[in-house]
């Protein structure tokens, strides 16, 4: 369960500077975390995604934050939990025609939301069998304690004190050159919630990632004030999807948290420059965001989210539901 510790013993995953920083800040830069052999692979696969999904029978979804036009919410985007889709930056269409102004390799905003399960490059980050550079991360006998600076998800998970980790949604995001879509701020909780908030972002960069190209930047400290007021649903009437007021708890467990009474959630953002091999762990209340990307340098990233699923209630609203088989287990203690 994801309730706040002050206390930071060696638990290997993370080291106790990282930890005291996760809990102070709401994420933490974890560099050197993908030896570049596992970004060299997550990139090829990446590009050979981009390459060779087939327009002919794609219906142009285009992956929209809400800022622009209605949040993305069609049956193309509802049913990508279990597959490897691919949602266009709303910047590669000309207006008036309506055509691509782009190379479809360069005009995708991501692909998502199961590469986690279905990409073997991808999957093998989560299972250490399949990830031999990983392996033994996080424990006495592994790279932390050997002086390596990889680590495993799983090892990472478990410092962070989840007992039962779900992986449930993956995505490369792009941040195409020039036409790179801005995420507005906002907490993953919202868009993944479980009652009591659980989630847990695990981002990482297989580019660098700077001002220019459109890295992240957070309000460090926020989750433990900003409430998660409001949840991305399926809409009620069956149709897309919605923002509704969250009628659920609002934090994790745990004393540390609670809204503060007039704290301003347009504070001063802290820019998060990484380079590529970093990783970036996101507290699911943390207020983060990314700019446009105006540059000619892409910014390509993987990201995946973790949410618990010991004592915690994921329900059938949420935009995003489990197949059958329920959502990818890290571990269970
Ligand atoms: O990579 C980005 O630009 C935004 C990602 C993000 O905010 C998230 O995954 O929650």
């Amino acid at each position: 369960m994801l309730t706040m510790s002050s206390e930071t013993p060696s638990t290997g995953g993370l080291t106790p500077a990282q930890q005291t920083a996760f809990w102070r800040d709401g994420y933490v830069i974890i560099p050197d975390a993908l030896p570049p052999t596992t970004v060299r692979a997550l990139l090829d696969e990446t590009h050979a995604l981009l390459d060779n999904f087939p327009l002919s029978d794609h219906p142009m979804t285009r992956f929209s934050t809400g800022e622009k036009s209605a949040h993305v919410g069609d049956d193309y985007f509802l049913t990508s939990g279990d597959k490897v889709r691919f949602f266009f930056e709303e910047d590669a269409f000309d207006p008036s025609t309506g055509n691509l102004t782009k190379p479809k390799a360069q005009a995708i905003n991501k692909i998502g939301h199961a590469l986690h399960e279905k990409s073997p490059p991808f999957a093998a980050l989560l299972d250490p069998a399949l990830n031999p550079d990983l392996l033994g991360a996080g424990t006495s006998s592994g790279s932390v304690a050997a002086g390596r600076k990889e680590s495993h998800p799983a090892a990472v998970a478990r410092a962070l004190g989840f007992k039962d980790p779900r992986c449930l949604q993956s995505m490369v995001i792009c941040k195409q050159p020039e036409i790179g879509g801005a995420v507005p701020p906002h907490q993953d909780s919202t868009f993944l919630y479980t009652d009591p908030p659980s989630a847990v972002g695990f981002w990482y960069a297989l580019e660098d990632a700077t001002a220019e190209n459109g890295c992240l930047s957070f309000l460090p400290g926020s989750h433990r004030w900003a409430p998660v007021r409001q949840r991305f649903v399926r809409s009620a009437t069956g149709n897309g999807t919605e923002f509704i007021d969250n009628a659920g708890p609002r934090f994790p467990l745990g004393e540390d948290y609670g809204e503060i009474v007039g704290q301003s959630e347009e504070g001063e953002y802290k820019l998060g420059e990484v380079k590529a091999g970093s990783l970036v762990l996101i507290h699911g209340n943390l207020l983060h965001k990314s700019e446009k990307n105006l540059s000619r340098k892409g910014r390509i990233i993987y990201t995946f989210h973790v949410i618990e699923g010991e004592g915690t209630k994921y329900d059938e609203r949420n935009w995003l539901q489990p197949s059958p088989e329920g959502f990818t287990q890290l571990y269970r203690d």
